[in-house]
């Protein structure tokens, strides 16, 4: 009988080295947030901690804030108790997945854009309403529509024909002014206002607009 009951307490030995070298059952150590409430901590508090139950890991006196792990079911209990302690929290550590962005292209500012619609880069107006800053947050005039009161416009230049849905004058000049050689005030307009991101000539500030005149 006796060497039955030698045998028992060999065997459960054994197993309990088993568990052990497994990990199975063992206390699992947990990271806690001891805050003060000041900007200090107390004197001592390495001690008092160590007497709780934990160990203090690192510590931001600045804002009255000491980090400890302990492995003890009664740590925050004791903890809790420690002069100068106002109370004890999980130190928790979060796996945040951020959630899908879309991140606008990054235009470039004039006159150093570097885009390809050169003239672009001559529009100090552009910049003095920062259209680009716009265009960065995603806001370029997509489904807008513009009305320029101006004289006529060149309706077949291939900076503004993109955006162009209708024509019409305030003026007694033609809507579709084209006075070879001459300067046509509502071209320029419209250009500031309109002209498509397309690799030539200028970007307006709302580049993607449905424009009339
Ligand atoms: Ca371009
Ligand atoms: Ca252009």
């Amino acid at each position: 009988m006796k060497r039955l009951a030698v045998g028992i307490a060999a065997l459960g030995a054994a197993i309990a080295m088993l568990m052990t070298s497994a990990g199975v059952g063992a206390a699992t150590s947990q990271s806690w947030i001891l805050a003060t409430g000041g900007n200090s901590l107390p004197p001592g508090l390495a001690a008092n901690v160590q007497n709780a139950g934990g160990t203090i890991t690192s510590t931001l006196p600045q804002i009255g804030l000491a980090f400890a792990a302990s492995s003890s079911a009664s740590f925050v209990t004791n903890a809790a108790q420690i002069a100068g302690v106002s109370s004890v929290s999980p130190n928790l550590t979060i796996n945040w997945l951020g959630p899908e962005q879309t991140v606008a292209a990054d235009f470039g500012y004039p006159p150093a854009s570097g885009d390809n619609d050169v003239y672009f880069d001559l529009q100090w107006g552009q910049a003095a309403v920062d259209s680009v800053g716009a265009w960065n947050a995603g806001y370029r005039g997509d489904g807008a529509k513009i009305a320029v009161l101006d004289t006529g416009f060149n309706l077949t230049h291939p900076d503004l024909a993109p955006n162009i849905v209708g024509a019409a004058s305030m003026t007694p000049l033609p809507p579709g002014w084209t006075g070879a050689g001459a300067f046509s005030h509502g071209t320029h307009t419209s250009g500031i206002a309109a002209a498509p991101d397309n690799g030539i000539g200028t970007i307006g500030t709302a580049p993607w607009p449905t424009s009339c005149s």
